[in-house]
């Protein structure tokens, strides 16, 4: 049996996503980072907001949660509190973790609770259409900035390493197998993981924004997304437009569902 035939819900497909979109390709790439660390299907529980990477959890044989935009991680939290010992994988959109759903990502970032957040990012509000949305880059088109966006955009590794995640990386769709690699390790680590996918979404974004082809889009992210390492020897007028991926947070810190295990064992050894 094929890994993918392992994870996926065969029954389930075909898939809603269009021609071109990464979402098929994160999700290959999440299959095989949780082979790798060896997770049993039923030890995972795989939650999601709305949107169309939200969609993610249907397709795919854990126990899974569909729940309301923005609300991922709190249903996620819930899950977590209630069994420690499961595996949480949170899909959220960009709009679905920074938007609505940004106090929600702040604060679990803050706590550091267990669990693996993979925030699809295509800059935009792909299932609804193309409105705008916090990580949508100054001076790109969506239906609601149709003279081009004035607000300054979020730095989803930025946000979430300044909140207090404890693993933080970027990845993209085109580098599949380094991507691999960043999930793979966004699962190992113990502590509120974040690793930022870079997604083309060709019908709300790039046809919009000069990128009207998957493969525009894809020759965008190999041409424009750099190794970290090599990123952060290049000038600052070299880095002009060019994304850094790979690995920006991984410490130690103290886990939330173990700090309040501990806060119980303290109140039940003062009442005895
Ligand atoms: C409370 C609420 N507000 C708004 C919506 C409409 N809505 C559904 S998906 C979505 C945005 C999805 O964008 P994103 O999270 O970036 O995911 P993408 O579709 O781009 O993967 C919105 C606004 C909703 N379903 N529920
Ligand atoms: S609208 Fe964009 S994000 Fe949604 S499935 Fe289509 S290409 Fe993907």
């Amino acid at each position: 049996m094929s890994i993918y035939e392992k994870y996926m819900r065969i029954d389930k497909f075909p898939h809603i996503w269009c021609p071109g979109c990464g979402y098929g390709i994160a999700m290959k790439s999440v299959m095989r980072a949780i082979d790798r660390v060896g997770i049993k299907n039923d030890d995972i529980t795989m939650v999601s907001g709305i949107g169309c990477s939200s969609r993610t959890p249907g397709y795919l044989d854990f126990n899974t949660l569909h729940t309301t935009h923005g609300r991922a991680l709190p249903f996620a939290t819930g899950v977590k509190m209630a069994k420690p010992e499961m595996n949480i994988i949170v899909v959220t959109g960009d709009g679905d973790a920074t938007a609505i759903g940004g106090n929600h990502f702040i604060h679990a970032a803050r706590r550091n609770i267990d669990m693996t957040v993979l925030v699809y990012n295509n800059y935009i509000y792909g299932m609804t259409g193309g409105q705008y949305s916090p990580t949508t880059p100054q001076g790109k088109f969506a239906t609601t900035a149709p003279y081009g966006n004035i607000e300054p955009p979020f730095d989803v590794c930025n946000l979430a390493a300044a909140a207090g995640a404890s693993f933080v990386a970027r990845g993209t769709v085109y580098h599949a197998v380094p991507l691999d690699k960043l999930i793979e390790q966004a699962l190992r680590k113990k502590g509120f993981s974040v690793v930022e996918v870079l997604n083309p979404c060709p019908t709300s974004f790039g046809r919009r924004n000069k990128q009207p082809t998957p493969v525009i889009m894809m020759n965008w992210m190999k041409e424009n997304c750099i190794p970290k390492v090599k990123y952060d020897k290049m000038s600052d007028e070299e880095k002009v437009g060019k994304i850094p991926i790979g690995v920006f947070v991984d410490i130690e810190k103290p886990e939330y569902t173990e700090q309040y295990q501990l806060l119980i064992d303290r109140a039940q050894s003062l009442a005895k």
